[in-house]
This record gives structure tokens, C-alpha cells and sequence, in this order.
């Protein structure tokens, strides 16, 4: 309110001064300086209120109570998955394709060799618990980056290892997306580390999602694609992920 109220008397005050404004601005006390300042105040708050500056809460050591309860799939059972935990995940690839100009395909040593981000953060579920736990990982915008996304691309779509459910029609493997704004929000990353140790398969080894201001199901756990897409449209029944398409929010904001 009184970012807005300064900001219109800063407009009638430039509105009366007329030519003197220019001359006003290199007075420090002058009204024009003052709607300069405002004014500024008001595009960031109007930025921020857009795409949210906040940063989850993040707790310390003595705040992790219990292990990470596993939830979801615990324990992908395709052959490809298995055959690659089986061997400490040595051929593991994440690939990054879609509207990336120089699309990747990385190794597990080339995610842990990128500068790290560790946090203790709570992980709340829709079913109602939730469980602190430290995770380490590469931010997800650096990986982004070295994709170099296009113009065009709005959503990271996440593919994983794990068959989520079984029909008539086949199988559906578990999916998620985010904007690129929660994409390389800072506290976005991509876990290969809990609690100081390698990733569990339970947890989603060898790599998961953190997403830190959002739901557990949020946390794409087993990701071996990420794919940078200008709409949702054409994923599952496209709410843009396994469990939006389902009932909950896209957004599952905590
Ligand atoms: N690939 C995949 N990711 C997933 C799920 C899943 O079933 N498969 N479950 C989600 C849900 S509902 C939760 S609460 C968290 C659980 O993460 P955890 O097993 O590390 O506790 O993973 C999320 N990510
Ligand atoms: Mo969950």
C-alpha cells in the first residue's frame, strides 16, 4: 500500500514540476527520486508476487528425526533398471532433449562432477506426513544451462524409470513437469545424495528431483530424461503430470 500510495503522489508531483524534473533528479531529496525509488519497488514486488521469490524452509542436522520414508514406487522392476542398479549404475544417462539447442546425455561422473548444492529440507506428502532429510545434488539450472534451452521452451518434463501402473493399454511410466522459473528456482535440484549417502533405490537412485516449495509427488524420483517442451499438452491426459492428471494440482504449492 504505501509503495502504491507513494508511487502516485511521485506521478503528481512529476505531473505538476513540469521541466524541472530533470534538474530535481540530482537533488537527493527531490519527490522524483523518490517515485524513482518507488517505482522500482513496485515492479519487483509486482515481479515477485508473478513467480514467487521465497525459499523453502531449511532446517539443520539435529532437525533430521528419521530416514526418508519411502513412498510411491520403492523399487522399479523394468529389466533396463535393474540391470543398471545392479552394476552401481555405471551406464546411467540422463538425457536432456526437446527445445535445448545442444541437447546431453550425461553420466552420473559428470552430474557429481558440477558444483553441488546440499539442503535439509522437509518433504511433506498429500497423504499427510512429512520427514526432514539432507539431499545433495546438481541444481537443476545448471544442467539446464549447459542444454542451452530455446526460446520457445516453458515446461522440463520428467521421465522416469518406474512403471506406475500396469493396464490393458500397457504400461505407464511415472511423469512430472515444472515452469522453467520453479526450474531454476535456487533450491531446485537434482538429488543424488540423502542424508550423506548415495541416493537409495527406495529414494529414486540414482538421481530424483527436489522441488522444495511444492508436494512430495512433485519430486520426480528415478529420472533418466528431461525434456524442455513449450506445452503440456500432449503428455499423459495433459495436466502435465501422473498425478495432475488424476485429480491434484499441477501446482502443488506446500
Ligand atoms: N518416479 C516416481 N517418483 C515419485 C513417486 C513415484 O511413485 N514414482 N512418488 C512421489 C510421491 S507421492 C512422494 S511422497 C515422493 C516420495 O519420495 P520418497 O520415496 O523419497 O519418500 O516421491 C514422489 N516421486
Ligand atoms: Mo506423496
Amino acid at each position: 500500500m504505501t509503495d502504491r500510495r507513494q508511487f502516485l503522489l511521485g506521478g503528481a508531483a512529476l505531473a505538476l514540476s513540469g521541466c524541472k524534473v530533470l534538474d530535481g533528479a540530482t537533488d537527493p531529496d527531490s519527490r522524483l527520486r523518490a517515485l524513482f525509488a518507488s517505482h522500482e519497488g513496485l515492479t519487483r514486488a509486482a515481479q515477485r508476487a508473478l513467480i514467487g521469490d521465497s525459499l523453502a524452509p531449511e532446517f539443520s542436522e539435529a532437525d533430521i528425526r528419521q530416514g526418508q520414508r519411502p513412498n510411491g514406487s520403492t523399487d522399479p522392476s523394468g529389466a533396463a533398471y535393474r540391470r543398471m542398479a545392479a552394476s552401481g549404475f555405471a551406464d546411467y544417462r540422463l538425457t536432456v532433449t526437446g527445445l535445448v539447442e545442444a541437447p546431453q546425455s550425461l553420466s552420473l561422473a559428470a552430474l557429481t562432477a558440477l558444483p553441488s548444492r546440499t539442503q535439509i529440507t522437509r518433504h511433506d506428502c498429500v497423504e499427510g506426513w512429512s520427514s526432514i532429510a539432507r539431499w545433495q545434488g546438481v541444481p537443476l539450472g545448471t544442467v539446464l544451462r549447459l542444454a542451452r534451452p530455446k526460446l520457445a521452451a516453458r515446461y522440463a518434463v520428467f521421465h522416469c524409470f518406474d512403471a506406475i501402473e500396469r493396464g490393458l493399454s500397457g504400461e505407464i511410466f511415472y511423469y512430472e513437469s515444472i515452469d522453467l522459473i520453479e526450474a531454476f528456482h535456487p533450491q531446485t535440484i537434482l538429488a543424488y545424495a540423502m542424508n550423506g549417502m548415495p541416493l537409495p533405490v527406495a529414494n529414486g537412485a540414482p538421481l530424483r528431483l527436489r522441488v522444495e516449495r511444492q508436494l512430495g509427488y512433485k519430486m520426480a524420483k528415478y529420472v533418466h530424461g528431461i525434456e524442455l517442451v513449450d506445452s503440456l499438452a500432449a503428455l499423459g491426459r495433459g495436466r502435465g503430470s501422473y498425478w495432475a492428471d488424476r485429480g491434484y494440482e499441477w501446482y502443488a504449492g506446500i
